[in-house]
């Protein structure tokens, strides 16, 4: 994935021009353009019918304000957003995003990569995501349910579970579903389970919704070990991040026999040194809601490193599980140095295009979040399936399914790297396996 092939470059061109200022989607774009050339090679009818062009443009696009009220009565304005990026596959699919960062140009850096991923996943969903600027943190269990109140008297109108399917990401988990659901139900007066995943248990939600992200993630590492005849026994590894994804994907390492030493939030790093306790970190961070940092209140023995570098800590598995942009260039070369063999890629994009160079050059394990982290929008797909059967699975039963998704999009990114001249290469065999198949099922459609 060296540049863009000549035949695809003034296509990158004019995303750039089209969207000036979204830095994050411009290199969503780039990545899989990147990967694209031998592709219109093979398929010639994608240049003819303008297949890059046209998924490169969201079908919807929808922008909103969202008033509410603090508990002091004061109005506040937060912007709203959904991004519907392609249908082709099924009702657009993800997340929805609160986070005082977010604007256009994240939103459609996720939807953008949301269409490849559930493509990957093999199950019948489009790609959109959505979200606010809003901040959560530090707001009255109120006060974000005002909050969700009012997003949802907006957004209500554009989804359906023929439609648009929302879920959590950063920021939103099962108490902002909750809340969304409840004005659903309310203004649209119908019980529609199937209209948002990651629902709470007694009322649609699907077992194992809460650790599919986190789980699948560490399968998926998992799978490029043994494809290197390795495994977790004994690793030790990194998590960055203490939130959904980060807590259960340490709680898959500890079950698959690592030993995870290190998370994080964005003030901080804690270490120890023992294995992380992660009873703890779920009753700190899933009950009381705190920082991280009180971590070491109890365990005197841990360190807690304020503003420090998880990737600054030797590890053999690195799974970044905060954000984007979160692995530079130094910091990759810093996990090589250290003597990490495997990357999996929980986070969407945390890893900047100077530190995916590192990781391919050094031929580490380096799983990309649009396959490694699958496992959260799949298990949100089979909560579906569960809500149009109204039906409701075990757990043993669900994360059995899980599994063998995982191991599927880790079969087929890694068949199609091998296809394509690249074996090992996990960033191309995810693009052109998941593009692939959307390009397909846009030619079959037409041009609409
Ligand atoms: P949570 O809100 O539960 O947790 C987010 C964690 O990341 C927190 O520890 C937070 O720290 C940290 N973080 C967030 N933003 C930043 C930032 N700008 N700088 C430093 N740290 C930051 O979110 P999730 O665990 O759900 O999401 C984590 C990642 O996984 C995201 O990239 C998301 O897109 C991706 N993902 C999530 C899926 C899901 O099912 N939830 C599915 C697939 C991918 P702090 O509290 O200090 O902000
Ligand atoms: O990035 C993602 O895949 C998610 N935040 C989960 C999306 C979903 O619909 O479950």
């Amino acid at each position: 994935m060296a540049h863009v092939d000549e035949k695809i470059e003034g296509m990158y061109q004019e995303v750039l021009k089209r969207n000036p200022g979204e830095t994050e989607f411009h290199q969503a774009v780039l990545e899989v353009l990147e990967c694209l050339g031998p592709v219109v090679v093979k398929h010639p009818e994608y240049l003819e019918r303008k297949i890059i062009e046209r998924i490169c443009e969201p079908e919807r696009q929808i922008i909103f304000r969202v008033p509410w009220q603090d508990d002091k009565g004061i109005v506040h304005i937060n912007r709203g957003f959904r991004v519907e990026f392609n249908s082709s596959l099924g009702p657009y699919k993800g997340g929805l995003r609160f986070h005082p960062s977010v604007y256009l140009g994240i939103i459609k850096f996720l939807g953008f990569e949301q269409i490849f991923k559930n493509s990957l996943t093999g199950l019948p969903i489009g790609g959109g995501k959505g979200g606010s600027d809003f901040d959560p943190k530090g707001k009255s269990d109120d006060e974000v349910m005002r909050f969700c109140q009012s997003f949802m008297t907006e957004l209500y109108r554009h989804l359906g579970e023929h439609t648009d399917v929302p879920a959590g990401d950063i920021g939103v988990g099962g108490r902002e579903i909750g809340y969304m659901f409840g004005q659903y139900k309310r203004i649209t007066n119908r019980y529609e389970p199937g209209v948002l995943t990651g629902k709470g248990l007694t009322w649609g939600g699907s077992l194992v919704r809460t650790e599919a992200t986190g789980y699948g993630a560490t399968f998926f590492v998992n799978e490029m070990l043994k494809a290197r005849k390795d495994s977790f026994d004994g690793k030790i590894c990194t998590v960055s991040g203490s939130g959904n994804v980060a807590i259960y994907t340490i709680e898959k390492i500890h079950q698959l026999g690592g030993k995870c030493v290190a998370c994080s939030d964005s003030n901080g790093v804690i270490y120890d040194e023992k294995g992380l306790d992660l009873n703890l970190i779920k009753q700190l961070k899933e009950v009381e809601r705190r920082r991280i940092e009180e971590y070491v209140k109890t365990h005197k023995h841990a360190k807690y490193i304020a503003k420090g570098n998880i990737w600054e800590i030797p590890c053999q598995v690195a799974m970044p599980s905060a954000t984007q942009n979160e692995i530079s260039g130094k910091d990759a070369a810093t996990l090589v140095k250290n003597g990490c063999i495997a990357v999996g890629e929980g986070a969407n994009m945390p890893t900047t295009p100077e530190g995916i160079k590192v990781f391919l050059e050094a031929k580490i394990a380096y799983g990309p979040g649009k396959a490694a982290n699958a496992g959260g929008v799949a298990t949100s797909a089979l909560e579906m399936q569960q809500n149009a059967g109204r039906d409701s699975w075990s757990f043993e039963y669900t994360e059995k399914k899980l599994e063998d998704i995982m191991i599927n999009i880790h079969r087929n990114c890694y068949e199609t790297a091998e296809e394509y001249g690249a074996p090992g290469n996990y960033v191309l065999g995810a693009n052109i396996c998941g593009f692939i198949k959307v390009a397909n099922a846009m030619v079959a459609h037409g041009l609409i």
